[in-house]
């Protein structure tokens, strides 16, 4: 069983769409794991988006991730990170596919709505950012069975 990091970015929750995101993975067969609306201090924004210091957008989307709350959850499945990247669509909305979250609800690259995870090991480094342990709860549901081949 995998879990991924999945944030609803200031852009998603301003317009209103946490509902959306959250609505596509649950009916995608995702496992709501844990969740919160909080806000990323600077400090937070520069270690989850660390690989990107070098970046000339770097600035700006820390300014941006800062701007106002975020939602932050942990979505669990076998290929977690891989099914909510897939889910998401590509970093650019310009590319992404339609049926894609940013393929459907976004036009400008510094409006991605949403953050998901790349790899498992991304996945375990930015939950570690996000959550306490304890935090990131394990139940079954009585549907499970219904998703996936026991
Ligand atoms: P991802 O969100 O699909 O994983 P990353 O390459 O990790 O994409 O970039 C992180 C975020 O940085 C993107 O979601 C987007 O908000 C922003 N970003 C990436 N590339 C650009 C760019 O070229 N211009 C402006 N913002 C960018
Ligand atoms: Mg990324």
């Amino acid at each position: 069983m995998e879990r991924t990091l999945v944030l609803v970015k200031p852009d998603g929750v301003q317009r209103g769409l946490v509902g959306e995101v959250i609505g596509r993975l649950e009916r995608r067969g995702l496992k709501l794991a844990a969740i919160k609306l909080m806000r990323v201090d600077e400090g937070l924004a520069h270690r989850h988006y660390g690989e990107h210091v070098d970046r000339p957008f770097f600035a700006g989307l820390v300014s941006f991730i800062t701007s106002g709350p975020v939602v932050a959850m942990a979505w669990e499945s076998n290929n977690a990170v891989e099914i909510v990247r897939n889910t998401m669509g590509v970093t650019n909305p310009v590319n992404a596919a339609p049926g894609t979250i940013r393929g459907d609800l976004g036009v400008d690259i510094g409006r991605t709505i949403v953050h998901g995870s790349d790899s498992p090991e991304s996945a375990e480094r930015e939950l570690a950012l996000f959550f306490q342990p304890e935090e990131i709860l394990s139940y079954a549901r009585s549907t499970d069975d219904w998703i996936v081949e026991p």
